[in-house]
């Protein structure tokens, strides 16, 4: 067979998969790696730091289903990658990490005082769902199949391969390149018929069924099947912090997990949980009391595709290994018509009722933007964005108290529009999560929360973002401080317990580098080809948004907010709360 480089064999195993978009630095260590697959087609996608390929992956799979890909070069290049790694596995993104090593023979085990290059592997490993190191080019394609096969098999996340530069752009023989159903499943798991029988009669017989759902819904596609499933019970649904949105927040079976009083109200009146694609985690509150009803008074049915998730925090009634989209398209088809109309009633009237506690949180929350003062409450910034942008725009909130106003005031409308950080918490990941979101739908608007701490971390990608033409809009929430950290200070700091006002005043700020300088994010972004605009009124910031959205290119708009009033963002006690382990079962 004619010659080719492992770099070409790589390239044709991914356009098999289907990979039409990929995105990294450039290195010389992998040059044949990144042209070829720019030979077969592919687009290369390339920022200005190497974590930002990372999330630019991670939210391009999320939002397509497809496998996001990324690629960084030995030493250097893999170092800057790795808070990314950290970051999208574990959110729970499927990412597929090539990197480049130095040549064989100096390096696994290095012989000492290789030039970049640190044990990738052991490292990557450490953080991700798989890493491995190709050592000669015959088992180049066997482990990368083996890389494919875990990316689709249980949880999703980062699956790492290492390949020596030598084999990368040294030259080898062609090989017979496989199609995915000859190397891994492509079908979804069919949950057993008997498990799906039982479901539906526990689902049938119920007083009060809920829904709680995590990603994995998301990344099976089954928003019609859980909507579907949630009519026919009238079950309310709620979801992971991650999952927000995969369920229509229009619905009034919808418990948007901002309403934490409501979400733990509701979780409490219900007697069985139906939990799919969930692992019940800390921001669910591990599932246990008082959150939840403890297990005697709440039965728990789980649904998920990985074995390990089944059962682990929580002890479970009925324990089913299978695909969200599968089970609930079948258990719909079991459920039509079976519910009777006494038990329908019923349950209409107990939804309604605990509806109130909902209605009355999202009442509060509302009066705030009676506030019209200059400079403006953060609440108004996803306020005016919800009224402006479509309700299929794509959102991203980045972190810190600017990500608890945004999702605070943002009614999710269509399902898998929303992106965060919600397991890693990362500040600064917003902003590869909104190019990458750009690039995955083209034809969508995008836009970003972002605090004016995390922005310092990537602010230099909105340069990326006009290079490539992603019209991603930033909204910077400039209150020039750590904020979030700021009012956890501001009270732990204080010896002896104060008054709340007192400990907001400015005479008792005893806090520690929480103060951060002005930077005007208008103009950098100006200075990088951007739409800048600066806004500090309310009233200011439907224009600007509008005017950025018809400059059709990548806008920063910063945003002046009240510092005081910010720091006080809706519900940071639970998140203090959630810091401690739940009292009971
Ligand atoms: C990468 C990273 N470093 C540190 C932290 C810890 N941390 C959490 S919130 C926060 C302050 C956030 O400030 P800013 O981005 O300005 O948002 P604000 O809270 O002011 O809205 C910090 C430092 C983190 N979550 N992520
Ligand atoms: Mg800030």
């Amino acid at each position: 067979m004619a010659d080719t480089t492992g770099g070409g064999i790589i390239a044709r195993m991914l356009e098999q998969e289907g990979v039409e978009t990929f995105f990294g630095i450039v290195d010389g260590t992998y040059l044949q790696l990144f042209a070829q697959c720019v030979e077969l087609g592919m687009t290369m996608i390339s920022p200005r730091h190497e974590a930002v390929a990372a999330h630019m992956a991670g939210a391009y799979a999320r939002l397509t289903g497809k496998l996001g890909v990324c690629i960084a070069s030995n030493g250097p290049g893999v170092a800057n990658m790795l808070s990314g790694v950290a970051v999208e596995n574990g959110e729970g993104n499927r990412v597929l990490l090539i990197t480049s090593s130095r040549r064989t023979g100096i390096v696994y085990p290095d012989r000492g005082g290789a030039y970049q290059s640190f044990d990738q592997v052991k490292t990557i490993g450490a953080m991700s769902k798989g890493s491995e190191v190709v050592q000669s080019i015959e088992r180049l394609p066997e482990l990368l199949r083996r890389a494919l096969r875990a990316s689709f098999t249980g949880r999703p996340g980062v699956v790492h391969l290492d390949v020596p530069e030598n084999l990368i752009n040294g030259s080898c023989a062609e090989v017979p390149i496989l199609a995915p159903h000859q190397y891994r499943r492509v079908v979804p798991i069919e949950p057993p018929p008997a498990q799906l029988e039982r479901a539906a009669e526990m689902l049938v017989a119920a007083r009060l069924p809920m829904l709680h759902v995590g990603s994995g819904v998301l990344h099976a596609g089954a928003f019609a099947e859980l909507a579907k499933v949630a009519e026919l019970l009238h079950a309310p649904v709620t979801t992971s912090w991650s999952a927000r949105g995969v369920f229509s927040e229009t619905s009034p079976l919808a418990w948007p997990m901002v309403h934490i009083e409501a979400c733990t109200q509701l979780r409490n009146e219900a007697d069985l949980v139906l939990c799919v694609g969930s692992e019940l985690g800390e921001t669910d509150w591990w599932g246990k009391a008082p959150y939840w009803a403890p297990p005697r008074k709440q039965r728990l049915i789980q649904v998920d595709i990985d074995d390990a998730a089944l059962g682990r925090n929580r002890a479970v009634d009925l324990a089913i290994l299978g695909d969200a989209r599968v089970f609930l398209a079948a258990l719909a088809e079991r459920l039509a018509g079976r519910v009777d109309r006494a038990r329908l009633d019923a349950r209409r009237a107990a939804v309604g009722a605990l509806a109130a506690d909902k209605a009355k949180d999202r009442a509060t929350l509302d009066a705030v933007l009676e506030n019209r003062s200059a400079p403006m409450i953060t609440a108004h910034v996803p306020a005016a964005c919800r009224r402006i942008f479509d309700d299929d725009a794509v959102v991203i909130f980045d972190g810190g108290n600017s990500a608890v106003w945004g999702q605070s005031y943002t009614e999710l409308r269509v399902p898998n529009t929303q992106l965060s950080t919600a397991h890693l918490g990362h500040l600064g990941a917003g902003v590869g999560q909104a190019l990458g979101a750009a690039v995955a739908r083209p034809d969508k608007q995008v836009y970003c929360m972002i605090g004016d701490g995390a922005m310092g971390f990537q602010m230099q990608e909105v340069e990326t973002a006009i290079r490539h033409g992603l019209r991603v809009i930033f909204l910077v929430c400039a209150d020039r401080q750590w904020g979030m950290v700021k009012i956890n200070q501001k009270f732990a700091l204080e010896p002896v317990k104060l008054s709340f006002k007192r400990a907001l005043g400015p005479d008792h700020d005893r806090t520690i580098n929480t103060d951060l300088g002005e930077i005007h994010w208008d103009r950098l972004a100006e200075a990088m080809g951007a739409h800048g605009e600066r806004v500090s009124e309310p009233g200011e910031l439907e224009p600007a948004i509008r005017r950025a959205l018809a400059a059709e290119r990548c806008a920063v708009i910063h945003c002046d907010v009240n510092a005081n009033a910010h720091l006080l963002a809706p519900g940071l006690r639970w998140f203090k709360d959630m810091h401690q382990e739940p009292a009971g079962e």
